[in-house]
């Protein structure tokens, strides 16, 4: 699944077309006048052109993984999306329509009303294009956004590094994977889902720094939120789910435990993972690896993702997991 919008070509924003179109046109020339003017209209067809093909190389909709469709659905609604993308669809084969019909008048025409045929079609587009405008940029806005998201390849080994906010996720995941996510002391500093890969014994694993989550209603998470599920929902891998045993945790324990049961019910290979072991805070501390053990949980790692401790245990463990295909001994706890 590479990012569908990856090659996408976005075109630029309508009123961005029609004022560099005005400043191209004292500078477009030909053997005669009637000769400039379809040379002029030629060239704004070709930048109409690009709307349309925009729209016809936009992934279809309803063919999208999972995981795309979701991302979609975070930014935008998608009905509107369709909508807009439709009135793009119609702007830019109506402007090129009015602009080869002139280009032929202009052709069959007394070179006298050349020039004058060429300022009518330029308005009549430009009025076209504006007026559908408000839809046109934001589909181009929708696409900027979705053409950001990183390269996920679902044919790798996948670890997605999840939990609550400020825990250590991104610490984790810079320390064992090519990724370099900010890393700060303060929640939702990861926005965006980040891809980094590590290289074991030829075989290629990718780790996922999601962002923070915090233990709520799904309606009431915000955007930045809803994308760290998306992930987890939608992508197929082992979860990492870091608990902070730290007194300065953002979410408390009962609120980290909640959160871990709302992601185990999402039905993945789950691995708890104890950060923050350096500055544990003893009672925290207890409350978590009770409740894990009253879970049944028989595997979980203790980490200080930035001081290193218990890090070559974690990958050595997880990676010959993976190395060895054998997922499942990973207990689905
Ligand atoms: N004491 C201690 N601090 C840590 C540890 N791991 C991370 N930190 C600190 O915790 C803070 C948050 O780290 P991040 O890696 O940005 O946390 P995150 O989970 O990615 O945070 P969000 O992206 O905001 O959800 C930073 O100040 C880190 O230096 C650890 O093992 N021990
Ligand atoms: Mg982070």
């Amino acid at each position: 699944m590479l990012n569908p919008f990856e090659r996408l070509k976005i075109p630029p924003k309508v009123n961005e077309t029609i004022k560099s179109m005005l400043n191209r046109l004292p500078k477009i020339a030909g053997s005669s006048v009637k000769d400039r003017e379809i040379r002029r209209l030629n060239e704004y067809y070709e930048r109409v052109k690009k709307y349309y093909t925009f729209v016809e190389q936009f992934p279809r909709i309803e063919e999208l993984h999972p995981f795309y469709l979701e991302s979609i659905k975070i930014i935008t609604d998608v009905d509107k999306l369709k909508i807009c993308l439709s009135i793009t669809r119609k702007a830019s084969m109506i402007s090129m329509r009015i602009l080869k019909k002139y280009v032929n008048q202009i052709r069959k025409s007394p070179e006298e009303v050349a020039n004058k045929l060429m300022r009518q079609a330029f308005g009549r587009v430009s009025s076209i294009l504006r007026n559908s405008s408000e839809c046109i940029d934001s589909v181009i806005n929708i696409a900027t956004e979705l053409k950001k998201i990183r390269t996920i390849d679902p044919t790798l080994p996948t670890i997605i590094v999840a939990g609550p906010p400020n825990v250590g996720k991104s610490t984790l995941v810079t320390k064992i994977s090519t990724a370099k996510p900010e890393i700060a002391n303060y929640p939702f500093t990861t926005k965006e889902i980040h891809v980094g890969h590590v290289i074991l014994d030829l075989l290629r694993i990718q780790v996922i720094d999601t962002p923070g989550i915090l233990d709520r209603p799904e309606n009431e998470r915000n955007k930045i939120e809803r994308k760290a599920i998306n992930a987890i929902r939608n992508l197929n891998g082992i979860v990492l789910f870091m608990f902070d045993t730290s007194i300065s945790s953002v979410l408390s324990i009962e609120s980290q435990i909640e959160l871990f049961k709302e992601v185990k019910s999402m039905n993945k290979i789950i691995i708890p993972v104890i950060n923050k072991i350096d500055e544990r805070y003893e009672e925290y501390y207890k409350r978590i690896v009770n409740f894990l053990q009253s879970e049944g949980v028989t595997k979980w790692y203790e980490i200080s993702a930035e001081k290193g401790t218990g890090l070559d245990k974690l990958k050595e463990e997880l990676f010959s997991l993976i190395l060895r295909g054998n997922i499942n001994d990973i207990s689905r706890n």
